[in-house]
């Protein structure tokens, strides 16, 4: 075969024409030797995006069709798509006072994490769940779900979802529930929580099913005291935190001590003010939110600034390095127990190409 003879033309015409694509004039593209995401690395000011979510609060009714006043981080890689990486959908969902989202489900796995405010409940699966400020809440795929404010200040929040990733899959599925939501009642405690919420005491007449959380709420009281003790052990010279002043929990299914969610995992980090991370790359990808305090992301080494509810998409293999100026509490959600799972979780640490002892 030479480049120049030109029967080859003719020949990748004809591929063409048959609908096919050899692959010597794709390799690198379809296998780099590392990820190559389209995704970039990219980060949204809260300050513009709740400015706009109001906005939106004042000129588009939440209701039925439309589902949800939720607005999405769309990554400047993925043109016209409202995907903050290949796999995750992030968005800002604004509820105005005493207004009702409607109950409807879907396959997609959902959760929902709140920078501040109260007030708003959400119903899943016909369990009244309170939404406050640091909370991360559940809506697992096929939980039916709705929300509703009971007061007169408007209310907004972080939706994460595995939309994308089902969008690739083509395993999306949703279905209406019934416009009214059933049950007004505003308990401080959902049912779940009453029942699985104690540490360390699991309730034998407790029904689970493996791939689902029996906790639909995640209270920053607990997560707040978590990451304090952390820091505090370490200071007595005891293990524990990440690295001395980095404290981080993961929020697991307390049955299985798995993953919140199938596709999702989600952390809670809290760095101290003049710490940093050291620099990793990943097989997955995640968006992070400030939850407090403000420092800096580099991303493939270049710097971008963070203040409180500032949203950072990263996608897979970004080289990321997190520093701390004022404290600093890291919200993290991403993909990983999807690669975890499928045996295609990777760091840099560990890929084989080019780990110490892999081959070169
Ligand atoms: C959804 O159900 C919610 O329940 C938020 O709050 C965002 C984005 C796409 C599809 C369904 C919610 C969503 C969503």
């Amino acid at each position: 075969m030479t480049a120049h003879d030109p029967r080859l033309d003719t020949l990748h015409r004809d591929f063409d024409d048959h609908g096919l694509i050899p692959l010597w004039t794709q390799r690198e593209d379809l296998m780099p030797t590392v990820p190559r995401p389209s995704a970039v690395p990219h980060r949204w000011r809260w300050k513009e995006l709740y400015e706009l979510a109001a906005r939106a609060g004042e000129l588009v009714p939440v209701g039925r069709g439309g589902e949800r006043r939720a607005i999405a981080l769309a990554n400047p890689g993925l043109p016209g798509l409202p995907h903050a990486t290949a796999t995750l959908w992030a968005a800002v969902q604004y509820l105005g006072p005493r207004e009702a989202a409607p109950v409807h489900r879907h396959a997609q796995n959902a959760f929902r994490f709140v920078l501040e405010g109260e007030g708003v409940w959400t119903i899943v699966d016909g369990d009244p769940v309170a939404m406050r400020r640091g909370d991360l809440l559940l809506t697992p795929g096929w939980a039916w779900h709705g929300h509703h404010n009971t007061t007169d200040r408007p209310m907004a929040w972080l939706d994460g979802l595995d939309i994308p990733l089902s969008n690739a899959l083509n395993t999306e599925f949703f279905q209406f529930g019934p416009g009214e939501l059933e049950d007004r009642s505003t308990p401080v405690h959902s049912r779940g929580e009453r029942l699985w919420g104690h540490p360390g005491l699991r309730p034998l007449g407790g029904e689970t099913v493996p791939h689902r959380s029996p906790l639909a709420a995640y209270r920053w009281e607990h997560t707040d005291a978590a990451l304090a003790a952390q820091l505090e052990l370490s200071d007595e010279g005891h293990p524990g935190a990440v690295a001395p002043g980095h404290a981080a929990v993961r929020f697991a299914n307390p049955a299985t001590g798995g993953d919140v969610l199938p596709t999702l995992r989600a952390e809670m980090h809290r760095l101290r003010p003049g710490t940093g991370t050291a620099p990793s790359r990943e097989s997955a990808s995640s968006v992070w939110q400030v939850f407090q305090g403000s420092g800096v992301f580099h991303l493939d080494g270049r710097p971008h600034e963070v203040e409180q509810g500032d949203l950072v998409a990263v996608p897979s293999w970004t080289e990321v390095r997190v520093e701390a100026r004022a404290e600093l509490d890291l919200f993290r959600f991403g993909d990983q127990p999807v690669s975890e799972r499928l045996h295609l979780y990777l760091t840099d640490a560990t890929n084989p190409a080019t780990a110490p002892g892999g081959n070169r």
